[in-house]
């Protein structure tokens, strides 16, 4: 019983994430296949207490697997998902590959699981930036529906994988050794001690690409193709959990009571603002877990139909492990039921 289920970049900071969480969720895995590039071939990784031997992806068969995850890249994903689905694999691609093809469901399972497909095809994964948001900004938008938001992100080194920890570490040493700090590679310029306005490519609007994912994605998950949505996105140098500035402007008025209760009720989301106290979300807080941790919950003073909040998730986890095997989590229990 139970699923073939491939690991596509095994070896990389989301992908290790992937075998972590298929092993604490003890989801229902009959074999584990993990490929990764030919460098990483014949290496091992482990899970279940078993060492697991990683397949070249170029070589590698998918006749078989019932569930391919994703993360090697966009390049990877556009050549290699497309041959997982002909053999019949429901791909969930972390990658932004397929995102807004409009016959890709982009998923976040709190959120839209009616739009998951199953059979043979690609689900995406949103960025995680753009995941974190729409769990926090759903139970607002169903209670008094969503107008405009502005957002700021201040998102860690490990977006940019595990080579983007590296290089993070490695420029926080050379800073506090005085010796001479590492050419940037990852980033735009040296991380530590940092905050850099700047995540992915330019555009002419001025904007970054992971700016207009906040904008399209968002528009796409919540079935909301009009609403506006501006992002200014910014690394700073946390290893892990994006946190993030929200602004929110609503239709209808929204008090703080009922918002703190409808944050309550929500699934994946944990209220943490007590401010008297020092209480509010932190990346160190968040990292590792499971949850959306949202804090400072505040109504504008001019406009009662604005709220600021400030939000935090494991960009590994909620971010895109976790939000990958939720969404084959809710596959297996769609077919458990027919
Ligand atoms: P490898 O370790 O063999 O390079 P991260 O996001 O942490 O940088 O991880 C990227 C993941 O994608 C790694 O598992 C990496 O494997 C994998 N990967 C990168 N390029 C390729 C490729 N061309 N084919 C297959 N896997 C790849
Ligand atoms: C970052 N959000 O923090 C990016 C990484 O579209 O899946 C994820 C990119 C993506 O750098």
């Amino acid at each position: 019983t139970g699923f073939n289920v491939a690991v596509v970049g095994a070896t990389g900071a989301v992908g290790r994430e992937m075998l972590d969480i298929l092993e604490e969720r003890d989801f229902p895995v009959r074999t584990l296949r993990a490929m990764a590039s030919k460098r990483s071939a014949g290496k091992t990784v482990e899970f279940r207490g078993k060492e697991v031997v990683i397949e070249d992806l170029e070589e590698a068969s998918f006749e078989g697997v019932d569930f391919g995850l994703f993360s090697a890249g966009g390049s990877v994903s556009k050549k290699h998902a497309p041959r997982a689905v002909d053999a019949g694999v429901v791909v969930i691609d972390n990658t932004s590959a397929f995102r807004m093809d409009p016959d890709v469901p982009l998923v976040v399972p709190e959120v839209n699981p009616e739009a998951i497909v199953d059979g043979p095809g690609i689900i995406a994964n949103p960025n995680c930036s753009t995941i974190q948001m729409v769990v926090a900004l759903k139970p607002l938008h169903d209670a008094a529906g969503l107008e405009r938001i502005i957002v700021s992100t201040y998102q860690s080194a490990s977006g940019a994988g595990q080579k983007g920890i590296d290089e993070l570490m490695a420029s926080v040493k050379a800073r506090v050794e005085g010796t001479d700090e590492p050419e940037a590679q990852k980033f735009a310029h040296p991380l530590a001690f940092e905050a850099l306005p700047h995540i992915d490519v330019f555009f002419d609007s001025g904007f970054t690409r992971e700016e207009l994912k906040m904008v399209n994605e968002t528009r796409k998950i919540m079935t909301l193709p009009e609403l506006e949505v501006a992002a200014t996105c910014v690394r700073v140098p946390s290893v892990r959990s994006h946190s993030e500035s929200v602004t929110v402007d609503l239709d209808g008025e929204l008090s703080v009571e009922k918002a703190r209760e409808l944050w309550e009720a929500a699934p994946g989301v944990k209220v943490y603002d007590d401010p008297a106290n020092n209480v509010y979300p932190l990346a160190r807080l968040a990292e590792k877990t499971d949850d959306t941790w949202v804090g400072r919950i505040r109504q504008d003073l001019d406009r009662p139909q604005t709220l600021h909040f400030w939000v935090v998730s494991d960009n590994l986890r909620k971010g895109a492990a976790l939000n990958a095997v939720q969404i084959a989590e809710e596959l297996v229990r769609r077919r458990s039921e027919t």
